[in-house]
């Protein structure tokens, strides 16, 4: 006998669709239901099983031979059914493969090359904060949180001038590809293919500046580390992953500091604190939301019993603020000890790129801090929804010079 809304293997079924409007609006209700249901639920909607505590999602990422990335990280199943592009030679796989992907990615985005990077992200922060001053009213989403990115990044891979316009609605594409088969999943699909044509387009050689991250991805064709063929689904990588994520990261941290002025101003008093502001952004609104794994075995996880071939959605918002873990879980607070969070995730699949985005989350903070006495939020916010990226669509503020 099984307890009402209860299976025999012990696991609590939930009627919650973590993947509608109504729940991205506001997740944190349900965020806290699915916590305090049982460290292990069953979504009958999707058939997936949730962790939304902080010590189950940490321990999915940490055991990727049972939690495996290579049947997808999204809903689907890639042993059920074909991919809708092909498949990440980075995100998308485990090791063995995964290691010798995620070495050259790693390489490429080390803190070598961050060095190389740091004075020209400083300088365009400091002249997009100084451009923001002289219009003082402004959308922080558009005129801060997109053009900061794509004033270094694209340039920073080595893409040409044309056809950026792009790379946003390809990145909000990917991160919608990974829910389920809704309507914000399928009217993505349908418009994608002049966004997938130009990114397979930019991630060829032929078409990537020297002296880029991207021609360096391609240089480890010559010493052997990857073959000509995976190399473009590498940069492809670094197009899917590094733009969208660091706009919604910022977008996060600007929304914080208007939303909580008691934290602006310990900021500005303190400008050794905007890594750590921008970091605690990133566990408070954790800009990616979701992940699934897929089981590769029969798991006992915390007393749940998860069969074979079975999805497992990881909500990486939740265990952000999982009271079990963090202390006032639910406060900006810039001098938190941030460490552990899993907004870039955990284990081997940790973001590879999360150096870049630091380093562009801190130099934006670091220029606002110096240069704006205060933001004020002057209109409406509006929600952009997405299945897998959490973040605004427009922040109407108002800023005034130091
Ligand atoms: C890829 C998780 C997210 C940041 C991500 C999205 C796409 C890829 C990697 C990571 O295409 O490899």
């Amino acid at each position: 006998m099984s307890a009402p809304g209860s299976t025999v293997s012990g696991v609590p079924h939930l009627d919650v669709d973590p993947f509608d409007m109504n729940f991205f609006a506001d997740p944190y209700p349900t965020h806290e239901l699915l916590r305090e249901t049982g460290p292990v639920v069953y979504l009958d909607k999707w058939k997936l099983y949730g962790v939304a505590r902080y010590a189950e999602v940490h321990a999915v990422l940490n055991d990727p031979a049972t939690f495996c990335s290579s049947r997808g990280v999204g809903l689907s199943d890639f042993k059920k059914e074909t991919p809708w592009r092909p498949q990440s030679l980075i995100l998308e796989a485990d090791p063995p493969e995964h290691t010798r992907t995620r070495a050259v990615l790693s390489k490429v985005l080390s803190p070598t090359v961050m060095k190389g990077l740091r004075e020209r992200f400083a300088a365009a922060a400091d002249q997009r904060v100084d451009a923001l001053l002289e219009k003082r009213s402004f959308d922080a989403i558009a005129d801060l949180a997109e053009a900061y990115p794509l004033s270094i990044f694209p340039d920073a891979l080595g893409l040409k001038p044309e056809g950026r316009e792009n790379l946003i609605p390809y990145a909000s594409l990917v991160f919608n590809a990974f829910g389920p088969p809704n309507e914000l999943r399928k009217e993505a699909i349908a418009r994608s293919a002049p966004h997938q044509a130009y990114v397979t387009a930019q991630c060829q050689r032929d078409n990537l500046t020297p002296g880029g991250i991207g021609a360096c991805i391609h240089a480890h064709v010559d010493d052997g580390a990857i073959t000509a063929t995976e190399a473009p689904l590498l940069v492809r990588s670094l197009l899917s992953a590094g733009l969208d994520t660091t706009v919604n990261g910022i977008g996060a941290a600007v929304y914080c500091l208007a939303r909580f002025p008691d934290q602006w101003q310990r900021l500005r008093s303190d400008l050794t604190l905007a890594r750590n502001a921008f970091e605690e952004a990133v566990r408070f609104e954790s800009p990616v939301q979701t992940f699934f794994r897929t089981t590769t075995r029969e798991v006992d996880l915390s007393g749940a019993t998860i069969g074979e071939g079975e999805k497992v959605l990881m909500f990486l918002a939740a265990a952000n603020r999982d009271p079990r873990r963090w202390d006032k879980p639910d406060s900006y607070d810039i001098t938190r000890r941030t460490s552990g969070h899993v907004g870039y995730g955990s284990g081997i699949h940790m973001c590879v790129g999360q150096l870049v985005a630091r380093l562009e989350g801190e130099t934006m903070l670091s220029a606002l801090a110096r240069r704006v006495a205060s933001i004020e939020i002057t209109g409406e916010p509006k929600r952009r929804f997405n299945n897998t990226l959490r973040g605004l669509d427009s922040l109407p503020v108002t800023i005034s010079p130091a």
